[in-house]
This record gives C-alpha cells, structure tokens and sequence, in this order.
C-alpha cells in the first residue's frame, strides 16, 4: 500500500474539483489528507513553493515519492493506483509526469 498523500486543496479550484472527482470514482478519496492552501498569482504561499516551484494547487505530497503537480499529472498518478496495487509503476509512467511536471513549469523541451 502507498504511503500517505497529502493534498493542497480548496473548495473554490476548478482543478482541485479534478483531482476531487478522480478520487472519488476510484473510491480512493479517504487515501488524501486536505490541506486547505490559498493560492493566489500575486501572493505565493511558502508552503506550496516548499513542494511545488509554481506554487499552484493542487499540488499533491507524497510520502514515498516526489511531489506532484499539475491536476492531469495527478489524475494520470491517480489512475494508476489500481495497478500499483499489484506492482510498481512502469518507468514510461514515471516518465509521462516528469513530462507533464515540465510542461507546467515551461520547462518541456518538446
Ligand atoms: N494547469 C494547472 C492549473 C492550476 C491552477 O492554475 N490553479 C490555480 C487555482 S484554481 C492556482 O493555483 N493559482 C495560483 C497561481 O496561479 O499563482 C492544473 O491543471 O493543475
């Protein structure tokens, strides 16, 4: 089993309410400790930059592995779990949220 999760999360993001839904359908919401962060363009939260260099939510902290931004990265993570259950996540998996976390920063060199 994985360890905890954290989210940062509000009520008011659109793409927190995604992740949200994912965890939800895949009945894996109880996995995720909320923890409500304003996130805000003019005013960066020390507590997000700590994990995420945007300082953007969601953001989700993982006990056993990087943080992970961008709410399509961490839908992707997500979806995955039911197969993680069974055996550790592929490389190209790995590699799909490098990606994504890269694209999110402005940093893909695709
Ligand atoms: N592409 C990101 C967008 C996340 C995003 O823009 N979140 C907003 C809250 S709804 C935010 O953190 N804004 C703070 C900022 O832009 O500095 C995702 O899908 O997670």
């Amino acid at each position: 089993m994985a360890g905890a999760l954290t989210l940062h999360w509000s009520p008011k993001s659109p793409y927190v309410r995604k992740v949200m839904v994912c965890a939800h359908e895949l009945g894996l919401v109880d996995r995720l400790e909320l923890v409500r962060s304003v996130a805000a363009m003019l005013k960066p939260n020390p507590a997000i930059m700590a994990v995420n260099p945007l300082s953007k939510i969601p953001t989700l902290v993982r006990e056993d592995g990087p943080p992970l931004f961008d709410s399509v990265v961490i839908c992707e993570y997500r979806t995955s779990w039911p197969a993680d259950r069974c055996s550790p996540p592929g490389a190209s998996r790995a590699g799909r949220r490098c990606a994504g976390m890269l694209s999110a920063t402005g940093c893909s060199t695709r």
